[in-house]
């Protein structure tokens, strides 16, 4: 299984994030993705290779042409605003009874309108960052198209919480959901995604939910008590034609394998029942009993586990990273998921 990365990925690099209403260290750090990196090498699951560039094509696909460009020239509007600020936040949003049909020129307006939380820092850097995540992503996507069985992109900053005209949840541009659609664009007929990280994958379920031709299925803890809060309960099949093509397991704080791994089973028939011809898996570490934001408690070994089911599925696999926060174990939490499903016949469930 080939691994896809680029350093340019490392490029968005906060230090500080708003969290439980205060200033606090950043999560979501290059970091990350670097002590992956070292496991993925150590584990030699086969060639670690960077993107390939890609136009702006297959982003437009899924997010909205201003909320692009407002990414993408967000620093230079932010150094004409006269702010010197390093690491920027929103304050303001319209939420429920003000108005989303004039986007504010002002900055400040501008960051509150296309953002859900406070908790995502930008910086200079952080399109470049977010670009070349999205390219590792496609690049993931080409790699299955071209016959391969399985590639692990190795996604930072992650992508689920991003919808088509939001960012958030450290999230900028939805990878798998730029993967999946550019999947269907070179002919897939159908795609599943699998969000397996301890929080709800909103943005991925917002921008694919009038959709019968991309199922989506999230495994996370209950939106009433945890982050994202406003999306992901089990109600939330899916609208239109995309009626019963999504499901969503809330679990409670506290939950290790028992009901973790029922919840993936169900899922799994449920993945069967579609019959995709790719499954796309949102993977983030973050269920992990350690993780240092999140309260499940699997262990290292149900990441074997969680790999190995998947691979009974028996469909092309495009592992995209999502979350997982910095400890010692993320790196080997990661490569147990990828050997997990390159050895699955080798593992009992
Ligand atoms: C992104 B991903 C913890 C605050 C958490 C945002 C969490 C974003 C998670 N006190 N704030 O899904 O792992
Ligand atoms: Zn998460």
């Amino acid at each position: 299984m080939k691994t896809i990365f680029s350093p340019d990925q490392l490029l968005h690099a906060p230090t500080k994030e708003i969290s439980d209403g205060k200033l606090v260290a950043a999560h979501e750090v290059p970091a990350r993705a670097e002590i992956i990196l070292e496991h993925i090498r150590k584990a030699q699951f086969g060639e670690i290779q960077p993107p390939k560039e890609f136009t702006l094509n297959a982003i437009l696909k899924v997010h909205d042409t201003d909320y692009v460009h407002f990414l993408q020239d967000f620093w230079k509007l932010w150094q004409e605003a006269g702010r010197t600020e390093e690491e920027v936040f929103p304050f303001v949003w319209p939420v429920h009874g003000l108005r989303h049909d004039i986007v504010p020129d002002h900055i400040d307006g501008k960051l509150g309108f296309y953002s859900f939380d406070a908790g995502s820092p930008m910086g200079a850097h952080t399109w470049t960052a977010a670009r070349s995540s999205a390219e590792t992503a496609l690049t993931g996507a080409d790699l299955i198209l071209s016959g391969e069985g399985a590639a692990f992109a190795l996604c930072r900053p992650p992508g689920h919480h991003a919808h088509r005209r939001l960012y958030g949840g450290y999230c900028f541009l939805n990878n798998a959901a730029i993967a999946a659609q550019h999947l269907r664009d070179q002919g897939v007929g159908k795609v599943t995604i699998l969000d397996v990280d301890y929080h709800h994958g909103n943005g991925t379920q917002a921008i694919f939910y009038d959709r019968a031709d991309v199922q989506f299925l999230s495994i996370h803890a209950d939106p009433k008590v945890e982050f994202p809060y406003y999306l992901g309960h089990a109600n939330e099949r899916g609208l239109k034609e995309g009626a019963g093509y999504n499901h969503n397991y809330p679990l409670p704080h506290g939950t290790s394998w028992d009901k973790w791994g029922e919840a993936l089973e169900d899922a799994c028939r449920t993945i069967m029942k579609f019959a995709p011809d790719v499954v796309i898996v949102s993977l983030g570490m973050d269920p992990y009993e350690n993780d240092p934001i999140s309260q499940f408690r699997l262990k290292t070994d149900d990441f074997t586990r969680i790999g190995a089911r998947i691979a009974q599925l028996g469909c092309p696999t495009l592992f995209v990273m999502e979350g997982g926060y910095l400890i010692g174990e993320l790196g080997v939490n990661c490569t147990k998921a990828l050997s997990g499903y390159l050895d699955a016949e080798k593992i009992s469930l």
